[in-house]
Formats: structure tokens, C-alpha cells, sequence
């Protein structure tokens, strides 16, 4: 039987990716685990332990105790926040990944998934259909770290044999939990505004395309990674994966196609200066060809969920 654990369970990815694995595998199989305490509340139909990834001892008790079989360790410090703190971020992600492969070796755990990011990409990377092997020259800590790890899954694949899989995630949009201190957080942000019937402030530029994806399309991609035999996995850094482009102010006038009222004005920060340097769509046919990944949402099919869902979801009332 499968035995799976989750860290960083508590993030905007883990929250819907581990509800999917207890869907597929069964609530007895997962292992939510998160630093905090208070991600607890979220997992009542799973078990649920506080761990903080950077203590590699109560890791590996767990895995002991628990006879895990796969790992998918989320937990890191995204793009935005990581330039607030430099070499904390870079602690967190290197240290994190690093215990995991480690353990992963000792305890011969037979899968792990660790996401990467289109941040491994720089500013004299290709924009535009941004290929699986062009050139990478990130600029933040995030990028750094991330284009540092698939070198680290890569080297733990071809020196132990360690299945370590992972993807390239674009801009990460759900309707379950807010994002985390990201660049492509107001794709996020900008719908709890509408549906609150209040104006947003975008932090990027109107014209800013970077790729994104839906939740559904990501943990669907995830789950269908991991299930992929090994012998169809043929990149072991991270592959490219590919949902949709857009700026804000094509997702502002999509959703105002629903909203009509909503109003949006731009004061661009920090983070315009990260988004600048990644690339504005992906081509993932490396994902496509190995284990016959497609997105399923687009702009428009994205922006009709979640105005339907949210304001449910966060029982919202508007005025
Ligand atoms: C971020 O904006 O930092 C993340 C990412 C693209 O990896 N959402």
C-alpha cells in the first residue's frame, strides 16, 4: 500500500493537490504535514502532523515511523518574498530538497515530486514559447534555487536512483486558498476583489504576460506525472508545463464580462521587475509527447469557475 506525505501541505498548492491524493489513494494513505499548526483545520478528511522540513531528524522518525512510500515536498518560499530575505529562501529551498533526496535515498522511498518553476527562466531566455532546454539565467533567489534543485533531482536520478519527478509550474490560480508571496499572486488577488465588488490594485503593469494555469490542470498534470511509468519519464530536472498567457488586463476585462461594475488601476512594484525576466508563454511539448499532458482550461473556461465557485467557497455576500 501506498503511503504518501505531503509537506507544505498547508500552501495554495498542497491544499488542493493532497485532497486529490486522498481522492485517489484513499484517506488512510495520505500524510498532510505543514510548519504551521494552524494549516491543521484544513485537513480533516486526512491525517495531519506539524513539520517543519528544516528539521531533517522529526523527517526522517516520520518517514520511519510512518513506512512512507512517496514524498511530495512543496513546502518553499516563492519569488516575491524570497528577495525580502535572500539567503533565508535560499536555506529553506536548497535545505529543504536536500533532506528530502537524502531521505528519499536512506529510507529508499520509491517516488518524490518537487515542483520548479517557470523562475528557473531569465531575462535572455527566449519569451515567447519558452522551450524545455533554452537558456536560463534567473535573477531572483527563487529562480536560482529552483534551476539549483532540478540539477540536485537530476544528479539523486542518474548517481541513486532516486524517481524524483517535477514540473515547471507557470502562475498558479485557484479558488480554495489565496497565493503565497508570489509574482503571479494577483491572478489570485484579483478575483476575491471582484467578487467582493471592490476595485483592485494590480501590482504588474496592464501589460505583463506571463503564463499561467489552472489548479485543476496543475494537480491533474501532477498526479498524472507521478503515474507515469518511469521508463516514460525521460527529463529528470523538470519539465515545462504549459496552461494559458495573459496579461492583467485581459483577466480584468474577462471578469468583468461577468462584473461589469469592477474597476481596476495599476501601480506596479517590486515584483514588475521579476515578471520582466520570465518568460511570457512555455512550450511544453516534452510533457505533451512523455506522458501525454494537455491542459484542459483556458482564460475564459478559468474565469467562469471561479466566479462561480469563490464567492461560495469564501461564503462571500457582496453589497
Ligand atoms: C511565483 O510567482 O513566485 C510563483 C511561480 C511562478 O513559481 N507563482
Amino acid at each position: 500500500m501506498e503511503k504518501i506525505l505531503v509537506i507544505g501541505a498547508g500552501g495554495q498548492l498542497g491544499t488542493e493537490l493532497t485532497k486529490a491524493l486522498v481522492n485517489t489513494y484513499g484517506s488512510n494513505a495520505v500524510i498532510a504535514t505543514d510548519f504551521q499548526e494552524s494549516a491543521r483545520s484544513k485537513f480533516d478528511y486526512c491525517s495531519f502532523k506539524v513539520l517543519n522540513i528544516m528539521d531533517k531528524e522529526a523527517a526522517a522518525s516520520l518517514i520511519k515511523e510512518e513506512q512512507i512510500t512517496q514524498v511530495y515536498h512543496l513546502a518553499a518560499i516563492l519569488s516575491a518574498t524570497g528577495e525580502k530575505n535572500p539567503i533565508q529562501s535560499w536555506d529553506m529551498n536548497m535545505g529543504g530538497l536536500l533532506t528530502v533526496l537524502e531521505l528519499a535515498r536512506e529510507y529508499n522511498i520509491s517516488k518524490i515530486f518537487w515542483p520548479s518553476s517557470i523562475a528557473v527562466f531569465g531575462p535572455d531566455s527566449p519569451k515567447i514559447n519558452t522551450a524545455q532546454d533554452a537558456f536560463k539565467n534567473p535573477t531572483t533567489v527563487y529562480g536560482i534555487s529552483k534551476l539549483a534543485g532540478e540539477h540536485w533531482c537530476e544528479y539523486y536520478f542518474n548517481k541513486y536512483g532516486v524517481d524524483v519527478r517535477s514540473l515547471r509550474y507557470p502562475g498558479l490560480i485557484g479558488y480554495k486558498s489565496m497565493a503565497g508571496g508570489g509574482t503571479t499572486d494577483y491572478a489570485v488577488d484579483i478575483f476575491h476583489k471582484a467578487v467582493k465588488e471592490e476595485a483592485y490594485t494590480c501590482f504588474l503593469q496592464s501589460d505583463t504576460y506571463l503564463p499561467m494555469m489552472y489548479m485543476e490542470d496543475a494537480v491533474n498534470a501532477t498526479l498524472q506525472l507521478m503515474a507515469a511509468p518511469a521508463s516514460s519519464i525521460k527529463i529528470r530536472s523538470s519539465y515545462n508545463l504549459s496552461g494559458m498567457s495573459f496579461s492583467p488586463q485581459e483577466i480584468f476585462e474577462c471578469i468583468k464580462l461577468q462584473y461589469p461594475n469592477f474597476t481596476i488601476n495599476y501601480k506596479p512594484d517590486f515584483r514588475q521587475q521579476i515578471a520582466d525576466t520570465w518568460p511570457k508563454s512555455i512550450d511544453d511539448a516534452c510533457a505533451q509527447k512523455d506522458w501525454g499532458w494537455k491542459a484542459q482550461f483556458d482564460i475564459s473556461k478559468m474565469t467562469s469557475e471561479i466566479l462561480t465557485k469563490l464567492p461560495l467557497y469564501f461564503n462571500y455576500t457582496t453589497k
